[in-house]
């Protein structure tokens, strides 16, 4: 496993995400905020208009098309070295979003929702992320329950992973993400996190999504999510150090600045 990694910045169009909801919903303000990301060091940038947080309400593909599509066309302008990432399930929002200059597709149901997404992916040759989550958004945080965390996730994502490359997705263009926080506990999470290098050995880029979410409220005391970047930062030093290698974040300039730290001091070729 290289030492590689890559920033992938957080663009929420949605009035409701749960830590910055409503801030971006306006387009030039997305595209104004995605393009500071790229600056701060973001590669990929990803874009979504359905917020996923525990409770959230479905929206449908028009609206999501109306949210995404204004600020995937504007970042290709102001933006144009970035990957710009589609967040959805839906197939019709991953076409247009296609069609608007997207070339990454993050799926949080990992192509169960809409598994006709896997042949678009497979046809227009771009990257994937598959991820882990147990139920659905609305009622996911009520008592999920595991045999053993780690090895559950790790065999869903096997598993997800052989359906893609089924349908024909090259298996260097898929990655693999654990789904911090989607129907697990605090000590779900943390046990993902400790044990992550047994996600990483699957051999898929390993994706993680720690940034400001709530298990760092739990475990520091920060009520505001906002307040927890100093926590996301460590979380994802830690997982660097375990094996992930794409960072899904919202405070862009300071994992930055971690990562390369923690990427100058991985123990095991010293000069
Ligand atoms: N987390 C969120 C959304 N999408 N995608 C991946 N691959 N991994 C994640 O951990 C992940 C994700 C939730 O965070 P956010 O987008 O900030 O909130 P909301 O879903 O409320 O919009």
């Amino acid at each position: 496993m290289g030492r590689g990694w890559t920033v992938m910045g957080v663009v929420n169009v949605t009035p409701d995400s749960f830590s910055d909801g409503g801030l971006w919903l306006d387009p030039g303000a997305a595209i104004d905020h995605g393009a500071q990301l790229h600056a701060d060091g973001a590669a990929i940038l990803d874009i979504g208009g359905e917020s996923t947080r525990p409770g959230a309400e479905p929206v449908d593909g028009a609206e999501e098309c109306r949210r995404v599509i204004p600020v995937l066309e504007g970042l290709r302008e102001r933006a144009p070295g970035a990957v710009l990432s589609i967040d959805t399930s839906k197939l019709d929002v991953a076409r247009a979003a296609l069609q608007a200059g997207a070339t990454y597709v993050n799926d949080v149901t990992a192509l169960r929702h809409d598994p006709g997404i896997a042949e678009l992916v497979a046809e227009a040759g771009i990257d994937c992320c598959l991820m882990h989550m147990q139920g659905e958004p609305r009622t996911m945080q009520d008592d999920p329950r595991y045999d053993d965390v780690v090895d559950d996730v790790r065999a869903f994502l096997e598993e997800r992973a052989g359906f893609a490359i089924a349908a024909g997705v090259a298996p260097e263009r898929i990655q693999v993400d654990p789904g911090i926080g989607f129907g697990k506990s605090l000590e779900h999470n943390l046990a993902l996190l400790r044990r992550l290098d047994e996600i990483a050995a699957l051999g898929f880029p390993v994706v993680i999504g720690v940034s400001r979410k709530r298990f760092l409220g739990a475990l520091t005391g920060r009520e505001v999510a906002a307040d927890r970047v100093a926590a996301s930062v460590a979380a994802n030093v830690l997982a660097y150090e375990r094996g992930a290698r794409v960072f899904r974040v919202h405070d862009v300039a300071p994992t930055v600045d971690a990562l390369k730290v923690a990427a100058g001091t991985l123990p095991g070729d010293d000069a």
